[in-house]
């Protein structure tokens, strides 16, 4: 079993796709970093314990794939991560070095990671009150990296219904020794203005080709608030989080979750939960990504750079 080390807090043990897809959906693994780290490791671990030839390896990897791809439709870098998988394993007989080259894959998540909090903590100043929505280890990583170089900073993290992830953010910024003040999701308004917040810092499930991004539900309504107080809205987004197929023309699919999430069933009453919302370009300022900061308008620069290889794929398969 290969033992993942994203960081020195996050461990992901990779197993078999199956099992890891399932992980995925109950969000035992979540984040958009994480799960496309674990989807590809699990692919990983299925092929080196594979017995079959070549050509079912292929057939039986693509079909743990699908399994896979449907865990999060609205991260995509889970498809991303798996199809990444998959055009390896097309172009590289040689299992032995198929299990180097998913690894280095992995590796590569983790250096992009530590990367983005280094370009972005340089946007961080002494003495900046930063909000933070939900949790993403990208995000917080610049925080982390900004607290690291001696900025006093001060955090809020809204508590981020119905999963409440605010509160692992909360908890992980305490750790480091950030002041941090736990909020619910509606008192940002009343927030940015009173705790005079100087920088919003989110992460990404996705980024469209049009510089949209998907992030949990509610970052778009920060985004808005932020924008009525003039406060610029970082976000921190490795580019395996960009869309390729945005640039064919498709929509991202907004997870709707499980209602029971939110609570209880009412008689006569209908529920909703979905569990991204998008914000669009104009609302946010720049993208921080491994490569360095970009307008979000840049996304499909980053697309054409990046994934040409992926795009060729879907071009030749409508
Ligand atoms: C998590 C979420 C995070 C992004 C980025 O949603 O929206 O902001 O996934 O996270 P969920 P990271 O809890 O539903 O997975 O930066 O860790 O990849």
């Amino acid at each position: 079993m290969v033992v993942l080390f994203l960081s020195s807090l996050h461990i992901i043990k990779s197993m078999d796709p199956a099992k890891t897809a399932k992980d995925i959906k109950s969000m035992k693994v979540r984040g958009a970093l994480k799960i496309a780290v674990a989807a590809a490791g699990s692919l990983g671990d299925y092929e080196k314990t594979y017995k079959g030839n070549q050509d079912k390896f292929l057939k039986d990897l693509e079909k743990k794939g699908e399994i896979l791809k449907k865990a999060r439709p609205s991260a995509v870098s889970l498809p991303n991560a798996v199809n990444y998988v998959l055009y390896l394993a097309e172009n590289t007989p040689d299992r032995n070095e198929l299990v180097g080259k998913i690894n280095e894959f992995i590796i590569e998540q983790k250096e992009a990671l530590k990367k983005i909090g280094k370009i972005g903590a340089k946007r961080i100043e002494d003495g900046d009150t930063i909000l933070t929505h939900c949790n993403s280890m990208t995000a917080l990583e610049i925080i982390k990296v900004a607290k690291e170089q001696g900025k006093k900073i001060r955090a809020v993290a809204t508590e981020t219904r119905p999963r409440h992830q605010g509160y692992i953010s909360a908890k992980f910024m305490a750790k480091y020794k950030i002041p941090v003040t736990l909020i619910i999701d509606s008192a940002v308004r009343l927030t940015m203005g009173k705790l005079d917040v100087d920088k919003v810092v989110v992460g990404a499930d996705t980024v469209c080709a049009n510089g949209a991004v998907i992030n949990k539900i509610g970052t778009s309504q920060v985004a808005l608030v932020a924008k009525e107080f003039n406060v610029p809205v970082i976000c921190a987004c490795e580019t395996i989080k960009f869309s390729p197929e945005t640039m064919l023309g498709e929509l991202i699919e907004i997870e709707d979750r499980d209602h029971r999430e939110i609570r209880s069933p009412m008689p006569g009453v209908k529920m909703l939960n979905p569990a991204f919302d998008i914000t669009p370009a104009e609302y946010v300022d720049v993208i921080v990504t491994e490569d360095g900061i970009i307008s979000p308008y840049m996304a499909y620069e980053v697309l054409r750079d990046k994934f040409s290889w992926e795009i060729k794929e879907l071009k030749q398969h409508g």
